[in-house]
């Protein structure tokens, strides 16, 4: 199971519930009250949310669901940044376990081409107009692949799957949420961005491939991408025009057929 057993050098807060509707849902109520980094955590989550509130799948002891709720965060640093950065700290921590794990820009990490964890970072205020952050992680953990949905078992897979030994999963994610404190924590204070950023580059799946953008209802179009940028946008040439632009929000499909 995940029980977790939290290294006790390493002081931040955190609620675990056996089964909720969404850790999102949790870290938002508590915005108007706590005031210092709470991470929400739960076994299994009743109405997970993606991006555009796609449902993400967190079945009963199978994957992580954790929000870190991080009250007073300056409102001028970019929400897109702040994916890489947790991209690039989640992939620090889970490559002693994986060979092949990669980044699919903006928010997945891959394994064996499977996606075995999501990132959703949400910014907003509180009722006195404090900004506040809730980053959203989901891990897909112990699940087989009847575990998850029809429609995911040919995309999705989980560290069990990619591994292939027996993890000690109270290190692992003592050590997971170490790591992503710690990341934040540069990035708030405006350090060490450009070190991340450098794991993004190196584990990206995307840089050099030509690959469909989708952006809100526009038609998809074929762009090869160049590179992650400095802001944490997806460098890119548009093969049509030839023009070179960053993409900010963009959905990005590897198969171009
Ligand atoms: C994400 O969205 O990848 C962000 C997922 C964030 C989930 C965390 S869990 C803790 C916190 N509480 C929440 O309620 N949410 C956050 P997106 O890129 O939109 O991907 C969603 C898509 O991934 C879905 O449309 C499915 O195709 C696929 N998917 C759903 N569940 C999955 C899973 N467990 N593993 C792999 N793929 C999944």
């Amino acid at each position: 199971g995940i029980e977790a057993h939290f290294s006790p050098d390493f002081s931040l807060p955190i609620q675990l519930e056996e089964v909720t509707d969404s850790t999102n849902t949790l870290a938002r109520q508590a915005a108007n009250h706590v005031q210092e980094a709470t991470a929400f955590m739960a076994y299994s989550q009743r109405a997970g949310v993606g991006r555009l509130n796609r449902p993400w799948q967190s079945p009963m002891g199978k994957s992580l669901s954790l929000s870190l709720l991080l009250p007073d965060f300056p409102k001028d640093l970019p929400v897109y940044l702040l994916s890489q950065i947790t991209a690039a700290s989640l992939c620090q921590s889970l490559d002693p376990y994986l060979d092949n794990l990669g980044i699919k820009w903006p928010n997945d990490l891959i394994a064996n081409q499977r996606k075995i964890a999501g990132i959703l970072p949400i910014f907003d205020q509180d009722e006195t107009g404090r900004s506040y952050v809730i980053l959203g992680i989901g891990l897909n953990l112990f699940q087989d692949l009847e575990d998850f949905p029809k429609d995911l078992q040919d995309k999705a897979g989980s560290l069990k799957m990619a591994v292939g030994f027996e993890i000690d999963i109270d290190q692992l994610l003592a050590k997971l949420i170490e790591d992503l404190v710690r990341a934040i924590q540069a990035f708030k204070d405006r350090q060490d961005g450009q070190a991340f950023l450098a794991i993004c580059r190196e584990k990206s799946l995307l840089i050099g491939k030509e690959v469909l953008s989708y952006e809100g209802d526009k038609p998809a179009r074929q762009v090869k991408v160049l590179d992650i940028a400095s802001n944490g946008g997806l460098k890119v040439k548009d093969l049509k025009s030839g023009q070179e632009e960053v993409l900010l929000s963009s959905e990005i499909s590897i198969r171009t057929q």
